[in-house]
């Protein structure tokens, strides 16, 4: 429904409250949940994607966002956007995605893409084509550029991972995820499924003694604050999908549609380039505040999850036919 005011000149708290040009309510308000804070890529690009929106729009469109779980924690957003109370948010296909559409996490197998060329051949071909495909089928949207988390690296209060061994009865936080949860039982480790909202003060209060992320997070979350050393594992990498709820999608008109998706995309492929450009840099500035790294050896973690079973038991698990389109980017898992 289209809300114009007529008396817009009498309504000087709307009329300040948005730039000149468009000094009218949106026709359409979607709201955005994230869940890292305010100042990772992910949201100063959609900050950036939602001007860009409101401009080749003429400000039809609003984008809002809510950054660093304001609407709640990852479980909350996802029922909020399945119901039509959120729009959009962005979501890892291997995090809370997967509990309602368990074959979304297989971007998320451990060791899998060994360099960013290949993960992105990979999300912006056949495979994230296989993902989208599988959501959509879950009455979700999900555009078609995943934004980048990074490849996650361990931390931890107590010790630097090194080996497999190191990891052994370690009391670590995952995202809530059955891919996750079973990537370090099979390292050995003792893996709590808690979303990102609490990962601060789990780290703080010990309940847990690690967590796992990339730079682009520790950085922006202020997890050394609370953990002592980080550990490149790159065990696995990550992104988030921008997923939509279908029916708000579907109030945009087609012309308004290929608009959100064209600017969104593109803040996409801003932020990917940002996130890389932290993930180089931030060692550093992490180093100086007091995060103490060491560099890993991939090859004994990957040993002890396939004498564990583990790409055997997911390779089961997403079937044939996905594993294939996943190998196919990847070479052979096992
Ligand atoms: O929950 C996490 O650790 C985060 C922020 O990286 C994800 O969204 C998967």
């Amino acid at each position: 429904s289209r809300r114009r005011f007529a008396t817009l000149g009498a309504t000087a708290a709307i009329g300040a409250a948005l730039p000149l040009r468009y000094a009218r309510a949106a026709e359409f308000t979607f709201k955005l949940g994230t869940n890292v804070p305010e100042t990772h890529p992910l949201n100063v690009h959609a900050r950036k994607a939602a001007t860009a929106l409101q401009e080749a729009t003429s400000g039809r469109v609003e984008l809002q966002l809510f950054p660093n779980n304001q609407l709640g924690g990852d479980a909350d957003m996802f029922s909020q956007l399945r119901s039509g109370a959120l729009e959009c948010f962005t979501l890892s296909g291997v995090n809370v995605l997967s509990t309602l559409i368990p074959s979304t996490a297989i971007s998320g197998v451990g060791f899998a893409f060994k360099d960013y060329p290949t993960l992105w051949k990979a999300l912006d071909g056949r495979l994230g084509e296989h993902l989208r495909g599988q959501i959509s089928k879950s009455g979700i949207i999900a555009l078609e550029k995943i934004w980048d988390n990074g490849f996650r690296q361990v931390t931890t209060s107590t010790k630097p991972i090194v080996t497999p061994a190191d990891l052994k009865g370690m009391k670590i936080r995952v995202p809530v995820s059955a891919l996750w949860t079973s990537l370090f039982k099979s390292l050995g480790a003792a893996p709590t499924g808690i979303n990102f909202a609490e990962v601060y003060s789990s780290l703080q209060t010990k309940i847990v003694d690690g967590q796992e992320n990339p730079p682009a997070i520790i950085a922006a979350a202020k997890i050394y604050e609370v953990q002592k050393y980080c550990s490149l594992t790159n065990h696995m990498w990550d992104g988030w999908w921008f997923l939509i709820n279908r029916r708000a999608w579907a109030r945009l008109t087609p012309e308004l549609q290929e608009t959100f998706a064209r600017v969104v995309n593109g803040a996409a492929m801003a932020e990917r380039e940002e996130v890389a450009r932290q993930n180089e840099t931030l060692q550093a500035d992490l180093a100086a505040k007091g995060l103490i790294f060491n560099t890993v050896d991939p090859a004994p973690f990957r040993e002890a999850l396939s004498t564990a079973g583990f790409y055997k038991e997911w390779k089961g698990k997403f079937g044939p036919e996905a594993w294939s389109i996943l190998e196919e980017a990847t070479g052979t898992l096992a």
